[in-house]
């Protein structure tokens, strides 16, 4: 154990932790993809953010053109890709007498072919948008570019070559990396073609997102998230079955916590493991809910002992939040995230999260027969008890969140997850949540993963897959290759980030249909 005092932490480096997450670091498997065509992009206000791509040659056909000042060309490559781009290029006419210099705007989505970066004023670092200006001295020459993109489009600008020459694109390609191997998943043949076509995107978000870790999002914030982490396990143990890149990503968290014992929300893993300084009520937790998770589909119970303080750990920090009646305290900071709903207050959820997960540390405690089981589970009866005491409200027959009693959408599908109520009580409760449809709704994918899960546990299936085809249904008649991070039927254009331009369109946390299929038998 070696102690790191950072500006806002001191993180406990667990070095043994470390190495042992170190060994499982993947291997990535490459692969060599080139463009399919040349597009064109088109205002179309039917479609979402008001533009479409449009095939206006093969991309075989880009070495029959000259490219000068002012000119542009874009590729689309078919398909979503996460890697590193080499274009050869050529000069044609006179001697090249000045630099080549070219910009690239790269981008997942034909918007971000359509809107100029430099428009973008979101909250979040413009720099996640991705695009690079190159001068090339000397031409003929073979260009590659050093960072990795998460992309299907890329945009040619020749901003500058001479009055004299100009140059053509001979060739471009991309070379695609992922540590998920198609080859292991067992493919399923669905009858309904929604699930199916479902089935198939969800598999390409996860394996582009698998990379030396399970990344929330390869365009942004390319790291591990707790959050996103607990989802893309239960994908891939559906799926690919790449389990020790999940055991990785548990070591890497319980190699870092601060000097409580609390892993952080998300990590880096360059240049060397780094805890963030953003620490969530929900995504702490969810290290025992990724280990409980992990032990079920693997049996591994040497991890599952090693990593066991760390779990137990979470659970007793978190208890330490409740207040004189048993329910956590609210505050008005970022302390859980639940979900991006403007608004959303994240008592209620934050509580049934921890209810959840401790119902899973007893279930290892209980794996270990270890004494902290009988110790949790009277822990749980009183929480469970003050939670029907003081937040649900028998009036409204709904459960209320933080002082201005808030009643959520993800309250209650939380308290659903969580068991809090009887399965017919949960029934009448989900079936009520539609009728009456409160307003602080449901923001991102992650919410909907959850709000799906609480409809099958409580026996809805037919709604479940309803609500899937509206919801990740719609995503694709949108145009999805992979799953997207927010995604909102009724405001398209919707950002937390302040722009759909920063948004990321292949995202983890959006990977769980897959799941939710194979699992559930949808
Ligand atoms: C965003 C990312 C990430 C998520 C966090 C809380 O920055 O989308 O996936 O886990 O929020």
């Amino acid at each position: 154990m070696s102690i790191q005092k950072l500006k806002n932490q001191v993180i406990m480096r667990n070095e043994k932790f470390i190495e042992t997450a170190e060994q499982l670091k993947p291997q990535l498997h490459e692969t060599i993809v080139k463009p399919s065509s040349i597009v064109q992009i088109k205002a179309a206000s039917e479609v979402i953010h008001g533009c479409k791509s449009e095939v206006i040659a093969p991309a075989s056909s880009l070495t029959d053109s000259e490219y000068g000042k002012k000119d542009s060309v874009v590729l689309d490559f078919g398909d979503h890709q996460v890697g590193y781009l080499t274009i050869k290029i050529r000069p044609a006419g006179s001697p090249p007498d000045a630099p080549l210099k070219l910009k690239l705007t790269i981008g997942e989505m034909p918007v971000e072919m359509a809107e100029p970066f430099e428009n973008y004023n979101g909250w979040l670092s413009s720099s996640w948008l991705q695009e690079e200006t190159i001068f090339v001295d000397v031409l003929p020459a073979i260009i590659s570019l050093p960072r990795r993109y998460s992309f299907r489009y890329v945009k040619f600008e020749v901003l500058d070559t001479s009055p004299k020459y100009k140059v053509v694109f001979e060739s471009i390609e991309c070379k695609s990396v992922t540590s998920a191997n198609l080859i292991e998943v067992e493919k399923i043949s669905h009858e309904d073609n929604e699930l199916q076509r479902m089935d198939e995107i969800s598999l390409k978000t996860l394996a582009d997102c698998m990379q030396d870790v399970f990344e929330d999002g390869p365009k942004r914030d390319r790291r591990l998230w707790l959050g996103d982490l607990r989802l893309q396990a239960l994908a891939n143990y559906q799926t690919f079955g790449n389990n020790e890149l999940v055991k990785r990503c548990l070591y890497l968290f319980a190699g870092v916590p601060d000097d409580n014992g609390r892993v952080p929300a998300n990590v880096f893993v360059a240049p060397q493991l780094i805890a963030d300084d953003t620490y969530l009520f929900d995504y702490s937790l969810f290290f025992v809910s990724t280990l409980h998770d992990y032990y079920f589909a693997t049996s591994d119970v040497e991890t599952l002992k090693e990593l066991w303080p760390t779990a137990y750990c979470q659970v007793e920090l978190a208890l330490e939040r409740l207040d004189e009646n048993h329910i956590l305290m609210d505050t008005p900071d970022w302390w859980s995230f639940i979900d991006w709903q403007e608004g959303l207050n994240k008592q209620a959820p934050s509580q049934a999260v921890l209810i959840y997960t401790i119902k899973q540390a007893i279930r290892l405690a209980e794996e270990l027969k270890l004494p902290e089981k009988d110790c949790f589970e009277k822990q749980l009866e009183v929480i469970v008890e003050a939670t029907r005491t003081h937040l649900w409200d028998q009036e409204q027959q709904f459960f209320i969140s933080g002082s201005d009693h808030q009643v959520s959408w993800a309250s209650q599908i939380w308290m659903v997850m969580a068991g809090v109520l009887t399965k017919e009580e949960n029934t009448k409760l989900m079936n009520r949540l539609f009728a009456e449809n409160p307003v602080v709704g449901i923001a991102t994918p992650y919410m909907y993963h959850h709000l799906i899960e609480a409809l099958i546990v409580s026996g809805e299936k037919e709604q479940a897959i309803t609500e899937m085809k509206i919801y990740w249904g719609g995503m694709i008649k949108d145009g999805a290759d992979t799953f997207w991070e927010l995604y909102d039927p009724k405001n398209k254009d919707f950002s937390p980030y302040g722009s759909h331009l920063i948004n990321s369109y292949c995202h983890a946390w959006s990977c769980t249909p897959t799941y939710l299929i194979r699992k559930y038998n949808l």
